[in-house]
């Protein structure tokens, strides 16, 4: 569908969310990973050590918890790298740890459950993006990405250091500023075409969008035109259910002024939160409306 977004994102589109004034700058032969705290034995992992594990390459769409109601804080890429559980086996983590807290090398934390880390999803060290290193801005050398939590939980960008430790010891960057410290991603829905306040011709109009529920999936997309029922939309094949998922439904659009409204139900069958609340403190809520002329 032409102006829909695409599925994955190029590296050059993908959204970008740090406190970093300045792009920190590692090389791969300065970068160390220590992991300490609640473990059986401490270790500083070097980028050569990274070799001694499985390579996986999975597709992630990554999402800000501070992403308004059709916000375009969110991006779907190719993440290359390595397991983060099985990094965390290597080590041997206390079974009272429940915080993965990570640093990155100019100092911003973030605090990780070890459940979710460890429950079997693909939590990566990620070291490249679309086939390529990871661009500086997206955490040159290795960045977390873990499906279904929001990055300000979970996708520490030039990450150095892993502590384990507790929820109710520890407290990560936003958490110290009013966020929640869990972070699971919230279902959404977005229609992309036509574009707010289009002037569009009578007739079939092709509308669009994406949605997403990471790690539950997107089950099904509806649509409704001024308030009226809601109707299905095609959904695009579900690649994973840690990825969006494109969809459109053909409308026999008349003339006049017109708002739609879509909504998104998980793969678990639960409708996405239609109350409309802000993103603080642990993701926005709501249905993303368009309102459109057909002349
Ligand atoms: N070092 C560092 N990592 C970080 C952040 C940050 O401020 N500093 N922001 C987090 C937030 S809030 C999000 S949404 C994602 C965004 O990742 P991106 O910039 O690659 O899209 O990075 C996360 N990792
Ligand atoms: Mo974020």
């Amino acid at each position: 569908v032409p102006g829909a977004t695409s599925f994955v994102t190029t590296n050059r589109d993908f959204y970008r969310i740090d406190t970093a004034l300045q792009v920190p700058r590692l090389t791969t032969a300065d970068w160390r990973l220590r992991i300490h705290g609640m473990v059986d034995g401490e270790t500083t992992l070097t980028w050569d050590d990274l070799a001694g594990f499985e390579v996986v390459e999975r597709l992630v769409t990554l999402t800000c918890v501070s992403n308004e109601i059709g916000g375009d804080l969110a991006g779907n890429a190719r993440w290359t790298g390595y397991r983060m559980s099985e990094i965390l086996d290597r080590v041997g983590v206390r079974p009272d740890a429940d915080m993965l807290l990570s640093t990155s090398v100019d100092g911003f934390t973030v605090g990780t459950p070890v459940a979710v880390v460890r429950d079997g999803r693909d939590a990566l060290l990620a070291v490249a993006m679309n086939g390529e290193p990871l661009p500086l801005e997206h955490g040159y050398p290795a960045r977390q990405v873990v499906p279904g939590l929001y990055g300000y939980v979970s996708a520490t960008k030039w990450v150095v250091d892993w502590e384990l430790t507790r929820f109710d010891r520890a407290q990560a960057y936003w958490t110290q500023r009013g966020w929640a410290p869990q972070g699971p991603i919230r279902t959404a829905s977005r229609i992309d075409v036509p574009a707010p306040f289009a002037r569009i011709t009578a007739g079939p109009v092709v509308v669009a969008g994406t949605a997403w529920a990471q790690h539950r999936g997107i089950g099904r997309v509806e649509i409704r035109v001024d308030g009226g029922p809601w109707q299905e939309t095609e959904p695009a094949t579900e690649y994973s259910a840690d990825t969006w998922r494109q969809w459109r439904w053909v409308w026999d659009a008349s003339p006049g002024e017109h708002r739609l409204e879509v909504r998104a139900v998980d793969g678990t069958g639960a409708g996405q939160d239609e109350q409309r609340r802000p993103p603080v403190p642990d993701g926005a809520t709501g249905l993303h409306s368009r309102t459109v002329t057909v002349g």
